[in-house]
């Protein structure tokens, strides 16, 4: 659950064993820092700078913001006394994206943002991801002036496999982003899931000997 300042964070337990790691990814402006943000239980670790120049702005064009993230979002969350997921946000600009490699390896998952009036913005970052062989999710931002489009429709815009989970949600509510991050722990369960044995073939019947004709 998310300080809300007057308290101090909760502290990671002592009894801490294990370490999930999931990634954020998405291009500029979709909300990775707010999702990172509104669903860590800690005060993430942020790194945003002032865009001072044109390009940086017309980078993030269509988007309402002065700053962006020049290195990483980093938030927690405590899944039981014994596991704790990490939460790696990545920068969205392109001169930024030499720090992938380093946020995205190792990670279970990752978590795409998608914004559906720049959906062919997250078209690099899905090939990367594929490239990379990370399971991942896609979580369509729901900006209140976007369309809102069917969900098959979207997965049909951005050739996703049926089998991957696309969800719409908003990157500023707790409850919606930890929806999100069920769908990807449930989808990951799945491809944990060995695949089945193939059934075996039927024994052939074994012929039968001709009864001897009874004597007469
Ligand atoms: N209305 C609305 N605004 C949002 C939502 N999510 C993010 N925003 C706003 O959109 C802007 C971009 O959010 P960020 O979280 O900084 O986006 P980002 O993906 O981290 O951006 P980069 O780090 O620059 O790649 C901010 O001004 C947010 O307040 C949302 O769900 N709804
Ligand atoms: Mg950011």
């Amino acid at each position: 659950m998310a300080s809300n300042g007057s308290e101090p964070p909760p502290a990671l337990a002592t009894t801490t064993a294990s370490a999930l790691k999931v990634a954020v990814v998405g291009p500029v402006g979709v909300g990775k820092t707010t999702l990172v943000t509104s669903v860590s239980e800690i005060k993430p670790l942020t790194t945003e700078e002032y865009m001072s120049s044109d390009a940086d702005r017309a980078q993030a064009r269509g988007v309402d913001k002065h700053s962006t993230t020049v290195a990483m979002d980093f938030g927690r969350i405590s899944l039981s006394d014994r596991l704790v997921l990490y939460l790696f946000g990545t920068p969205g600009q392109e001169r930024f994206w030499f720090l992938w490699d380093g946020l995205v390896t190792g990670a279970l998952g990752a978590v795409v943002l998608v914004d559906v009036r720049r959906l062919a913005e997250s078209f690099d970052v899905l090939e990367r991801l594929e490239k990379r062989g990370v399971a991942f999710m896609v979580a369509v931002n729901r900006f209140p002036d976007a369309p809102v489009h069917p969900l098959p429709e979207l997965r049909a815009a951005l050739d996703l496999p049926g089998a991957v989970p696309i969800v719409y949600c908003d990157a500023r509510d707790r409850d919606s982003c930890r929806e999100v991050l069920l769908t990807l722990a449930r989808y990951l369960l799945v491809l944990a899931e060995p695949e089945p044995e193939p059934e075996p073939e039927p024994e052939p019947e074994p012929e039968r000997e001709a009864e001897p004709e009874a004597a007469v």
